[in-house]
């Protein structure tokens, strides 16, 4: 699926606004046909946005359920003639979507994006009803996974497992835009050799033209627009002579402009598809990109700000991405989604490295028992929890993921879930399916699965199954606290029985809460002090251990959980605080990370 774009024989028109809401609190809207008359009894919701912390309404907030969005568009009279859709970068965590009264969509998963063709349904130079209903329930189908408790007081309740806060709504950009008739469906490029300074580049042109009646052909221009290898044909390989890679930190882009031509000469259709030119392994204990290894520094993420929850944001983006280079950072996680497609672009202009995942997270019943609680093994996999159901769910995200990732240069890594139970066996035959597909839909590029403080590498059943081994650890936080001493020699206790695995070890997350401002000369746990101390005390095992080719710290920035009893205010192991001021630890990081001899 293209994302919509302007050009030659495409226009598109953003439905970005104030759209009238309302809570379905009785669940009653779909049997009353809401989506036929304006919504009775509306106010006013800016898409994008999460709709929870919009309003000082802890209804709103904590609403489980359907919530319905409207917003009334003009049509030009000029896209009569032309095919038109409508496009939702995303709908969290499911919806249904109406243009005047036929309905048009329906799509399950909250960070992926779907379209209809409702060229039938609208009317040009008319002012047309889009409208859409939004639903935030988890359960065992859903990707991630949570359960709806229904209280004696008749309220409904979500829980889930894992520790960020349910944002739901229209966080993404809607649009609604036109292609011709017959017009290009698809476009997928990837590096098939870097040598030298020769790159070659395969792509393939998707398209609903008739193979005799239209020709299509590519262009490709360097980052001047200058034409640098030009072929005809929907599929093929182009060799570029004098290559300008894409490589961490510098993101050079070419642009590969696709067009359709009729047999008497007439252009039918154009689209414009940025490439990076670079290449991705895995060989031994290393991770090489472009042939050289490539030592991940940086962050996981999560989509958060306040009043705006998960809702994609330029500003913010832009901000961010400065403060990554600040801290000499070059690389992040999509922790635990796949984020707006515009924070993909923009890593792959920025030179940034990207671990791309699913937005399965929360697959253990076993990290609050085992961490927190009694210690009794429950079962995650079982046909009452985690069972063929949600397979199939996952399996349609990880499709969805690679579908819309596919050509992005600084996606590095597959990540096919975040601290699944890969303890119990039938992690496995759960787990196999979803690697094998990731690496049928993309043979360039590795595939892992984050792995949690509990599944040792003697425990594990499924590391063989992935390509690199993804750790998130808590030793010093979750594990001995103020035991800095037993974290440090624990934890390169571990990592050596990792690296005997003979695959590269990146750690995904690690990290202390920092209630920003609490300082301490005798570092303790919750002040900045003993965040950073933890810090190095990870670093120094690190330095040690071969294997181990990347740290990203938990977490960027402070972000939104349900509410708790072990969070303040959300999850304070932020480096910046919510609204980026940094604390102790963003300075010790920064001058690890930018020192010029860092190991990379
Ligand atoms: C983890 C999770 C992450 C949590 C973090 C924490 O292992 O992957 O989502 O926020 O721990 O701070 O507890």
């Amino acid at each position: 699926m293209l994302r919509p774009q302007d050009g030659p024989t495409r226009e598109r028109r953003s439905l970005g606004g104030l759209w009238s809401f309302r809570l379905d609190a009785e669940g009653v809207g779909r049997a009353e046909g809401w989506w036929r008359s304006q919504l009775a009894g509306a106010v006013d919701i800016p898409v994008p946005a999460s709709y929870n912390d919009i309003f000082p309404d802890t209804t709103v907030r904590d609403h489980v359920g359907d919530v319905w969005y409207q917003t009334q568009v003009w049509v030009p009279a000029r896209w009569a003639g032309e095919r038109t859709v409508l496009r939702f970068d995303a709908a969290t965590h499911r919806a249904t979507a109406w243009v005047n009264d036929v309905e048009v969509a329906r799509h399950e998963g909250g960070y992926t994006p779907f379209e209809a063709d409702v060229t039938a349904h609208l009317l040009p130079g008319a002012e047309n009803r889009v409208t859409v209903v939004v639903n935030n329930e988890l359960t065992w189908e859903s990707i991630p996974p949570g359960r709806v408790e229904e209280r004696a007081d008749g309220r409904r309740v979500q829980h889930y497992f894992h520790d960020f806060f349910n944002y739901a709504g229209l966080h993404r950009p809607v649009w609604l835009y036109t292609t011709p008739p017959v017009h290009i469906t698809d476009i997928t490029v990837t590096t098939t050799g870097l040598k030298d300074t020769t790159g070659l580049v395969a792509y393939r042109v998707e398209s609903t033209a008739q193979a005799d009646e239209h020709v299509v052909r590519v262009s490709l221009r360097d980052a001047s627009g200058i034409e640098v290898r030009a072929a005809t044909g929907a599929v093929g390989t182009l060799r570029i002579e004098d290559v300008h890679p894409w490589a961490p930190g510098d993101g050079y882009l070419y642009e590969l402009e696709a067009t359709l031509w009729s047999t008497s000469g007439e252009l039918v259709d154009s689209y414009r598809q940025s490439v990076g030119v670079r290449t991705v392994e895995v060989r031994g204990k290393e991770f090489l990109i472009n042939g050289a290894s490539f030592y991940f520094r940086g962050f996981g993420k999560h989509e958060d700000a306040a009043v705006r929850g998960r809702a994609h944001d330029d500003i913010l983006m832009v901000h961010d991405f400065a403060l990554l280079e600040w801290t000499g950072a070059n690389s992040i996680r999509t922790s635990h989604y796949p984020y707006a497609e515009e924070v993909l672009d923009y890593a792959d202009r920025q030179g940034v490295v990207v671990i791309d995942e699913t937005a399965a997270v929360g697959l253990n019943l076993n990290i609050a028992g085992g961490v927190f609680g009694s210690g009794r093994k429950a079962s995650t996999f079982s046909p009452d929890t985690v069972g063929e159901s949600t397979l199939r769910t996952h399996l349609q995200a990880v499709r969805e993921l690679v579908a819309r990732d596919k050509n992005h240069p600084s996606v590095v890594l597959w990540s096919i879930a975040n601290e699944p139970d890969n303890v119990q066996p039938e992690a496995r035959d759960y787990f196999a399916p979803l690697a094998a597909e990731a690496r049928r839909l993309d043979p360039s590029r590795p595939v892992a699965y984050v792995n949690a403080l509990m599944g040792k590498p003697d425990e594990c059943v499924v590391t063989d199954l992935f390509d690199v081994v993804l750790l998130n650890r808590y030793y010093g936080w979750y594990f001995g606290p103020d035991d800095l001493a037993a974290a440090e020699t624990g934890l390169e206790a571990e990592l050596r029985q990792w690296a005997a695995r003979d695959k590269p070890i990146v750690i995904t997350e690690y990290g202390a809460d920092a209630y920003p401002g609490l300082r301490s000369v005798v570092p303790s746990p919750w002040t900045e002090e003993y965040q950073t101390e933890l810090l190095d005390v990870y670093h120094r095992v690190f330095d040690r251990v071969d294997a181990v080719v990347g740290e990203q710290v938990w977490n960027f920035a402070d972000f939104a959980t349900a509410p708790g009893v072990f969070r303040v205010d959300g999850n304070k192991k932020g480096v910046f605080t919510r609204e980026r001021r940094p604390k102790g630890a963003a300075f010790s990081l920064r001058a690890r990370w930018r020192k010029a001899d860092f190991d990379s």
